[in-house]
């Protein structure tokens, strides 16, 4: 893997940073990173008894001191000797109790041996610096620590693991080939070059549509990343608060047997289809002549109008009725799934009843077909996943778009007429170069700047 240059402020010094968030906790993290011999040197002051080559990657319980040599905690201590740990370095990671005053200590004593506090996304730069990962992988980390869901998890995952960064380098690789063809036929000028740039242009268009592929793949898991809205809505004591307190898993809402209960609009977040969606539960729509029920209305209209898919709850035993209908015959944006609610109360003829009426049945009493509507939600929505998902930020599919346009505006000239190898191989190198930004080899100094601004401290 290439080396990249490490900041040249940065490297060849000790950093010390809490890798969990402020705040009181059973256990917390803090880490120190730096060349061998030195960051023990740091570690020792904190846990004088750590020997001289601690055994790697075993945890240890160590009594931990102060800068001023007082006792702090008592404390596992962890040792991955350089090359063989997460930046490449020398580290020493402390499992300390998780109190912000013993963490504080920690950092202080850290320092007072000669340490410096790390910068954001300084462990994962140094990680870069010596090819332990690249830069696809090592934003890979970032999404990961930062995923809402476990289907975001899992895409960072692919991420972190390479999958991104296989398949860019194995389109670089063949950008490389191209290219070598073309500067050996800028060597050999004499040549007619003219099967030769065919083949050349096929090859660079056979590039360009993995390009594709991979934006493709990025959108396809993109729309999962976005954070899903349903909203609940229906007449009044159509049983919105009850379902969604049955969905939502706790009771978020207030039921009653009164029509006209719920006045606002009430959100909470639940898992559907591996993904943090919102729910919002809603006013009963009615005309109506009280000042604050008709807010409530007008917010639940909104919110039907602005959600990704909206739940219609009718009850069962009520069926349909023509205020339904028309609400029902209202083209609007997001997808409509009628809900039949209370089918407990149905007796024996639950299923000839839903026929034609609803599309799914439930009982939030009895937890009846709330599987099958999440499933159905999540259908809808999009969220059912599907293989080949990537996850490709922004700057990764801005890069693979433009390498994708240079590969063409190079096949294009390789195969009209005289298409001179030169021009051709000038687009060509646009493309590598975008190419390399993907997984670091091309990014400058400032790129890596910008993009480990947004890291976590101690990461
Ligand atoms: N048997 C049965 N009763 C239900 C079920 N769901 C709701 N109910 C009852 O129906 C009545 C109305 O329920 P809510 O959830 O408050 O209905 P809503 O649509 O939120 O009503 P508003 O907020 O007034 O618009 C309550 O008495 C609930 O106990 C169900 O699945 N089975
Ligand atoms: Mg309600």
């Amino acid at each position: 893997m290439a080396r990249l240059v490490a900041d040249p402020d940065r490297g060849g010094d000790v950093v010390v940073a809490p890798a969990t968030p402020p705040g009181v906790s059973a256990l917390a993290v803090v880490r120190l990173t730096g060349p061998p011999g030195l960051t023990l040197a740091v570690a020792r002051r904190i846990a004088p008894h750590l020997a001289d080559e601690p055994r790697p990657r075993e945890a240890a319980l160590h009594r931990l001191v102060g800068e001023d040599g007082r006792p702090l905690d008592r404390a596992l201590v962890l040792f991955f000797p350089a090359p063989h740990s997460a930046t490449g370095e020398e580290v020493v990671e402390f499992l300390c109790h998780g109190s912000p005053a013993i963490v504080a200590g920690l950092l202080a004593a850290a320092r007072a041996a000669g340490a410096r506090p790390a910068g954001r996304g300084e462990f994962t730069r140094r990680a870069l610096a010596n090819g332990k990962l690249d830069l696809a992988e090592a934003e890979g980390l970032a999404a990961l620590a930062r995923a809402e869901s476990l289907g975001t998890a899992r895409r960072a995952l692919s991420l972190v693991e390479g999958e991104l960064s296989r398949r860019v380098s194995a389109a670089r690789e063949r950008t490389l080939d191209v290219l070598a063809e073309l500067e050996a036929a800028l060597d050999f000028a004499e040549d007619v070059p003219g099967v030769g740039m065919r083949a050349a242009a096929d090859a660079l268009e056979a590039v360009a549509q993995e390009a594709d592929e991979l934006v493709a793949a990025a959108s396809r898991g993109g729309a999962r990343d976005r954070r899903k809205v349903v909203a609940i809505l229906g007449r009044p004591n159509a049983g919105k608060s009850t379902l969604f307190n049955a969905l939502v898993g706790r009771d978020r809402a207030i039921v009653t047997g009164v029509p006209g209960t719920t006045r606002d609009a009430i959100s909470e977040t639940c898992e559907v289809g591996g993904e943090t969606v919102t729910f919002f539960d809603t006013a009963g729509l009615r005309s109506t002549e009280d000042e604050v029920e008709k807010v409530g209305v007008a917010v639940a209209e909104r919110a039907g109008e602005t959600a990704d898919l909206v739940l219609y709850a009718v009850d069962f035993v009520l069926g349909r009725n023509e205020e339904d209908e028309e609400f029902l015959r209202k083209g609007r944006a997001a997808p409509v799934l009628v809900v039949g609610t209370k089918a407990d109360l149905a007796g024996g003829n639950a299923e000839e009843r839903r026929e034609g009426c609803f599309e799914v049945l439930v009982s939030a009493r009895t937890g009846l077909g709330l599987e099958a509507l999440r499933a159905l939600c999540a259908a809808r929505l999009g969220l059912v996943e599907a293989d080949g998902e990537l996850l490709v930020l922004e700057r990764h599919r801005e890069a693979l778009a433009s390498a994708a346009s240079s590969l063409r505006e190079a096949g294009k000239l390789a195969r009209s007429a005289g298409g001179a190898p030169e021009l051709v191989a000038v687009h060509v190198r646009e493309a590598l170069s975008a190419l390399g930004a993907i997984t670091g080899e091309t990014a400058t100094e400032e790129l890596l700047d910008r993009i480990f601004a947004t890291f976590c401290v101690g990461k």
